[in-house]
């Protein structure tokens, strides 16, 4: 356990608490340990996952566009920033723009992950930006949480990419958004990524990629309790099970028990019938005037969209 994260320090309670809910499930934040970013990181590089290619492809493509949408001495807070990639896009876009970002202040739940991600901005970007303050924060953004206070003239700038506003539910997707404005302020905006509503066979397909990267990435939330959480879970016991729910308009995961078996975790029994599983994630997905209709519940202004001819992925500029 490690005491000045203490989000890891969690683990165990919710693994209980799901656990021990009806129907069981897990908040997806917790796949995102060292293994589990790394194991994200090679999910984007799959054949069968396009949102992360999609997406990056639409910024380098409208980098101009965004970048004057942006605006000149923004500071870009970034959420679940993980290893920080697509913004490194940004931030040159709009250096080539004669403009000189405020800075960069990326959040997210792993740490270590999330302080080898900034240096390796700082190093890629010392030619372009050789003085751009990055100031990592090492945090669960889903709890209560008080941003440093703005640089510069106090603009700022929300960057939300992937798509994962999908991981929230309509309802809990408004009060993230909400939480974003109010961090934000008056005369920001938002830039996030949006995963678009389509063929259910593609969307399947990338979240049951024949590598089995997936799998492991959600197998891997067993193998972080039995590191982490003092439990016994055997990982060959369970499967990766990954849907499209057309009535929901989200693809689920679950992890499905091969067989009936107790597990224990920090000194609780759970029992498990063949069959039974737990609710992993939620990835929700939205039309374009869908996605704007969310996001005007949380008080944002939709202003700009861009997508790509497959209409696959969209990116939203959205203004507070
Ligand atoms: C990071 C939430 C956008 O929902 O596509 C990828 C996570 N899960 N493959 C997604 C994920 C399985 C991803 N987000």
């Amino acid at each position: 356990m490690h005491p000045e994260t203490p989000a890891a320090a969690s683990y165990a309670d919710e693994l209980v608490a799901g656990l021990s809910a009806t129907p069981r499930r897990l908040s997806p934040k917790w796949f995102y340990d060292e293994a589990g970013s790394a194991l994200f990181d090679r999910i984007c590089t799959l054949e069968a996952y396009y949102p992360t290619r999609t997406e990056t492809a639409l910024l380098a493509r409208h980098a101009d566009e965004i970048a004057a949408a942006l605006g000149p001495d923004a500071e870009i807070v970034e959420p679940g920033a993980g290893s920080a990639t697509k913004v490194r896009v940004l931030l040159r876009a709009m250096q080539r723009g004669g403009w000189r970002p405020a800075g960069y202040l990326p959040i997210d739940i792993s740490g270590a992950h999330l302080l080898a991600a900034a240096d390796a901005l700082r190093a890629d970007l010392a030619d372009a930006l050789p003085t751009l303050p990055v100031r990592p924060l090492t945090a669960d953004f889903l709890q209560p949480l008080q941003l440093p206070a703005p640089l510069a003239d106090g603009r700022r700038v929300g960057f939300y990419p992937g798509g994962s506003i999908g991981n929230f539910e309509p309802g809990e997707a408004v009060a993230l958004l909400q939480r974003f404005r109010d961090w934000i302020g008056p005369g920001g905006g938002l830039l996030i990524g949006v995963d678009r509503i389509k063929d259910p066979a593609r969307l399947h397909a990338a979240y049951n990629d024949p590598e089995g990267v997936t799998a492991a990435f959600n197998l891997n939330l067993w193998a972080r309790a039995n590191r982490e959480a003092d439990a016994d879970f055997d990982l060959s016991a369970w499967h990766h099970a990954a849907f499209y729910s057309p009535a929901h308009q989200r693809i689920e995961m679950h992890l499905v028990s091969r067989r009936a078996q107790t597990v224990h975790v920090a000194g609780h029994a759970f029992t498990f019938a063949e069959g039974d599983g737990v609710h992993t994630e939620n990835s929700c997905k939205y039309t374009v005037p869908g996605f704007q209709a969310l996001a005007a519940r949380a008080g944002w202004q939709p202003e700009r969209v861009w997508s790509d001819p497959d209409e696959l992925f969209s990116v939203h500029w959205l203004t507070a």
